[in-house]
């Protein structure tokens, strides 16, 4: 059977080259070894101007993974920028944006990660809590400073969810390297996980064609192999 290709939406980054700044389009390894690892081809989706053209690169796409990243524009929820608030970049959002609106219409499967998350949220007309402090002043530690692989929170998966059914528990334990969360959930959408600390962890499409993770499972498939699943899920829906 061919292998589904997962396109892969990059960032754009300034990389540092001798006393140059060199702007990149990238994605973490991580993300391209988790696909591989679970049976797709990882396929970078780069950032570009003429948003339309995208559309040759989406059809050619089984499945999509949206990753993490910079905080979402805040005007995109129609809130101003708190202090607290991270770098930004509108363009690449509204690319993103445009990307979930076309897998919308072709119906691919999404795996959404972090950013990649509260990105899809925004774009189905939901909105974030700026930072987490705002939701709950006594929040847990949510932006780990160990390294990635490392477990920090637990989080407890509503039974009835496809993340139950997919990771086959109601209870695990997540790495966390976010300072925002989701608000008021957009079209279609409901959370299936939380933190103890009452922190919107995880979501999905009623139609479970969208899967949606605050952690990094990316960063977890040896330390926490059942992450793997996650990627499992999305490369099995993309293959039909
Ligand atoms: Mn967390």
């Amino acid at each position: 059977m061919k292998k589904p290709i997962i396109g892969i939406l990059g960032t754009v980054l300034k990389h540092k080259s001798g006393d140059n700044e060199i702007p990149a389009n990238y994605v973490n390894s991580a993300y391209c070894k988790a696909v591989e690892k679970n049976g797709g081809i990882p396929f970078i989706i780069p950032y570009f101007e003429n948003k339309e053209d995208v559309l040759g690169l989406i059809d050619n796409c089984n499945g999509l993974l949206f990753p993490g990243g910079e905080d979402v524009d805040t005007h995109l929820y129609g809130e101003e920028p708190h202090v607290s608030v991270g770098s930004m970049n509108r363009k690449l959002d509204e690319f993103w944006i445009y990307i979930e609106k076309a897998a919308e219409q072709r119906k691919l499967p999404i795996l959404g990660i972090c950013r990649g998350m509260q990105l899809i949220n925004v774009s189905r007309g939901g909105s974030l809590y700026q930072d987490l402090s705002q939701l709950n002043p006594n929040h847990l530690l949510h932006g780990q400073r160990q390294e990635r692989s490392y477990l920090i929170h637990k989080i407890k998966i509503d039974n009835e969810s496809l993340l139950c059914k997919i990771l086959g528990t109601d209870e695990i334990q997540t790495n966390t390297l976010h300072h925002q969360c989701v608000k008021e959930t957009g079209n279609e959408l409901k959370i299936t996980a939380y933190s103890i600390d009452e922190i919107p962890e995880a979501m999905e499409s009623n139609d479970e064609r969208i899967v949606l993770v605050q952690w990094h499972p990316e960063e977890l498939t040896e330390t926490e192999p059942r992450m793997n699943k996650l990627f499992k899920d999305l490369i099995k829906k993309s293959s039909k």
